[in-house]
């Protein structure tokens, strides 16, 4: 199949570099990683790969592909999605994190499907990705249901030995993994916490204020996402994930813009249209917010 990888951070070149190994795959990226894959190839560490060679480039239009997944920021997901159009692709899966598929749909006229990832990758040197732990991906339909679209996508990963389970409830699932992005995400970044802080700090009430809210959202969004459901669904992942720093917290850390617009931020945007309030996910995002602009990352 030929896939095209849109966003060479660690998450896209580890999954990029993967597929790489039975697919015919192109990463497109910004960076000196990229220039790197391009001249010497990828070596995937920390799992089965070893060195491959897909086409790395900084050009982001008028590729040719089966496939195209969508890995880069959730705030560079507009700039993803126009570059896209001016390609020809039949799918489109969204391997990120928020709400950012209906972006991709409203830019692109082919299927858009929603994925989630439990894989860690880390970017250990131009041309070099780790895994870190070898996770799952989970894909679907965008609307829930069966797709032949998503059937073949998973076989691609599975070809490729990627863990991978094409689901018929993705609306469920991303509203599950945004409650608990929601709740663990701002919390460790403002806190300047690991994942596992949560299991016994106050901040632990906060996280779950939030995933609380967002799978009220859920609902009357129409995707039924039990309270209880989300509470757990954080404190397994703080459980599993208590050593990790969250993806926020690695942004704030080294100076970069976040995601909270896509995480926080999308939730009380849901709850705005529904005439709710949604106060912990509102601070949160105020918070997040101010620091960007104090940074002068926004
Ligand atoms: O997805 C994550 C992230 O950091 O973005 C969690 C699940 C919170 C793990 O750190």
């Amino acid at each position: 199949m030929r896939i095209l990888v849109f966003g060479a951070g660690s998450l896209g070149t580890l999954v990029g570099g993967l597929l790489a190994s039975v697919h015919d795959v192109t990463l497109v990226g910004r960076d000196r990683h990229v220039a790197r894959v391009s001249k010497t190839g990828l070596d995937v560490v920390g799992a089965e790969s070893g060195h491959v060679t897909p086409t790395a480039t900084t050009t982001e239009t008028g590729h040719d592909a089966d496939l195209a997944l969508v890995t880069v920021k959730s705030f560079d997901t507009l700039a993803a999605a126009e570059a896209l159009a001016a390609c020809d692709v039949d799918a489109v899966l969204s391997l990120q994190n928020g709400l950012t598929e209906e972006l991709l749909e409203s830019h692109l006229d082919v299927p858009v499907l929603a994925g989630t990832v439990t894989y860690g990758a880390r970017l250990v040197a131009p041309g070099r990705v780790e895994c870190t732990g070898v996770g799952r991906v989970v894909l679907g339909a965008l609307d829930g249901g069966t797709s032949p679209v998503a059937e073949r996508a998973g076989k691609a990963f599975r070809d490729a030995n990627i863990n991978t389970l094409v689901a018929s409830d993705m609306p469920r699932r991303r509203w599950e993994k945004l409650a608990v992005n929601a709740g663990i995400n701002a919390v460790t970044a403002l806190a300047r916490v690991e994942n596992g802080a949560l299991a016994t700090d106050e901040a632990h009430d906060v996280a779950h204020r939030a995933a609380r809210e967002t799978a009220r959202i859920a609902r009357l969004e129409g995707v039924r996402l039990p309270n209880r459901v989300a509470r757990e669904a954080i404190d397994r992942v703080v459980e599993k994930t208590a050593a990790n720093h969250s993806s926020m917290l690695q942004d704030v850390d080294s100076g970069k813009r976040t995601e909270v617009d896509a995480i926080n931020g999308a939730v009380v945007e849901t709850a705005v249209k529904h005439q709710f309030e949604v106060p912990t996910n509102q601070t949160l995002t105020a918070l997040l917010r101010a620091w960007e602009r104090g940074k002068g990352l926004r």
